[in-house]
């Protein structure tokens, strides 16, 4: 399939956004970014994802596509001469859906729990991201990167993961991976941040910092209001 007219409306601070673009990356796909303001977001934005109205959105030859997990399968399946990011073996295949979308319930939305809750129930929160990425570490096995010698499907869902968690420990003051504990998983964050294509696309981090400090303050300030 050919690539014309490959657009991403994407925000330079979001996690999702950036599983696309590492899609198109490892594919060699040119694509034209349109950054989106997410506090006055395009009428474009909103024309092309009228139901969550939210980034990112992939339009290929005029068709917009929505959310991210579902973006990167159907990158992979409309250029599939390119670099696979799933396996074709239909097991291996729903076995790589299977991890992907335990990262995305457990891991993601437990991050969630340990950046905005505070105490007792912080702990627990990190108590059980420690245990989801313990079952998680199993899965990586022995092997570089979850798709294998290569970043595959699962890579790119829990991508976030290198940067973001080190942000969150920073902010809260809790170690969450612990080397001793979670050795393959510190041995795969690694990897991917030495990864030259990684690298190249990371957003500032400092500004997801200051990003993520603001969640976490209108989290708490919700709370006690
Ligand atoms: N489940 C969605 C989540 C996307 C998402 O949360 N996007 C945020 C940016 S990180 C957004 O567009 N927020 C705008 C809003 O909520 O109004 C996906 O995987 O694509």
């Amino acid at each position: 399939m050919g690539e014309e007219g490959v657009k991403l409306y994407g925000n330079i601070l979001s996690p999702f956004v950036l599983r696309v673009e590492w899609a198109l990356q490892l594919k060699g796909i040119k694509y034209e970014y349109v950054n989106e303001d997410l506090s006055n977001k395009s009428p474009q934005l909103l024309q092309y994802n009228p139901v969550h109205k939210m980034v990112p959105v992939l339009v290929h030859n005029g068709k917009p596509i929505a959310e991210s997990a579902v973006i990167v399968e159907y990158i992979d399946e409309a250029w599939s001469d390119l670099y696979p990011l799933l396996p074709s073996n239909p097991y291996q295949k729903a076995t790589t859906r299977f991890w992907a979308k335990f990262v995305e319930e457990k891991c993601l939305h437990g991050s969630f729990d340990v950046l905005s809750r505070v105490g007792e129930e912080q702990l627990k929160a990190v108590k059980e991201m420690q245990e989801s990425l313990k079952t998680l570490e199993g899965h990586l096995e022995e092997k570089k990167f979850f798709g294998g010698e290569t970043i595959g499907f699962v890579d790119i869902i829990a991508g976030w993961m290198p940067s973001w968690l080190g942000m969150i420990e920073e902010i809260i003051g809790i170690k969450i991976i612990n080397e001793e504990d979670l050795p393959l998983i510190s041995a795969w964050i690694k990897d991917l941040l030495d990864h030259n294509m990684v690298k190249e696309t990371m957003p500032p981090q400092e500004k997801v910092m200051a990003h993520m400090r603001a969640i976490r303050e209108n989290v708490l300030s919700a709370m006690s209001a």
